[in-house]
């Protein structure tokens, strides 16, 4: 496969994380130089990442994340898993989305109140996933574990001590992070090296 996309973990880092986890040979093709004029052309809606796959090129990072969960099984078991997993993934997005515009839009003026009211948020993917360990659907680790992983990963770093009153995401994100190939990734240099974001900020 081919992953398109700047040098950074942005909405880069679940894609990567399930290629890795599945063996996937892939390359990546940084679209950070020509941006403007060579790459975003391309794009079907004017913005990376892209994923090929075979005869598929694939835009919008969370059609690709599906995409990967249907080819390797990490779907859930059936329709209500699914569904679990699907609503899990689809609030990561509405998080993503608040952290993305503190991130670009309104960083200085508006860290302090993001942090304090990121408990609230927290608090609902705390109760939703809590009586299932230590992944969303119990067992069985689903997309979404990794979607969530990585919400909660760019978290720690702008408010460190975010998970200390929520146990189950903890868990969630020490049983993700500790998988042997996701474990080998975060420890790489080139894993270490690459910025969260496109303009410094984190
Ligand atoms: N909904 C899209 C959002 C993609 C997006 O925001 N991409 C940014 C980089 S993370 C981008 O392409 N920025 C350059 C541009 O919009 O020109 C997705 O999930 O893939």
């Amino acid at each position: 496969m081919e992953l398109i996309y700047f040098p950074l973990k942005g909405r880069g880092e679940v894609i990567r994380l399930l290629m890795i986890e599945n063996d996937v040979s892939y390359t990546e093709t940084n679209c950070g130089n020509n941006w403007m004029t060579e790459w975003k052309p391309k794009m079907a809606f004017g913005q990376a990442p892209c994923l090929k796959d075979g005869s598929l090129t694939l835009v919008q990072s969370n059609a690709i994340i599906r995409h990967l969960a249907r080819k390797f099984n990490l779907y859930g078991a059936n329709e209500a898993e699914a569904c679990q997993a699907d609503i899990v993934s689809d609030s990561v997005e509405d998080l993503r989305g608040a952290y993305v515009n503190l991130i670009y839009k309104n960083y200085e003026a508006g860290k302090e109140d993001y942090i304090k009211a990121l408990p609230e948020k927290l608090r609902l993917f705390e109760n939703f996933i809590k009586d299932k360990s230590p992944y969303i659907l119990g067992e069985n680790i689903c997309f979404a574990d990794y979607c969530l992983f990585d919400l909660l990963d760019i978290h720690l770093v702008l408010a460190p001590s975010c998970l200390d009153s929520f146990p189950a995401l903890k868990a969630l994100y020490a049983a993700v992070g500790s998988r042997p190939k996701v474990k080998a990734h975060r420890e790489s240099d080139a894993f270490k090296a690459m910025p969260i974001n496109g303009n410094g900020k984190q």
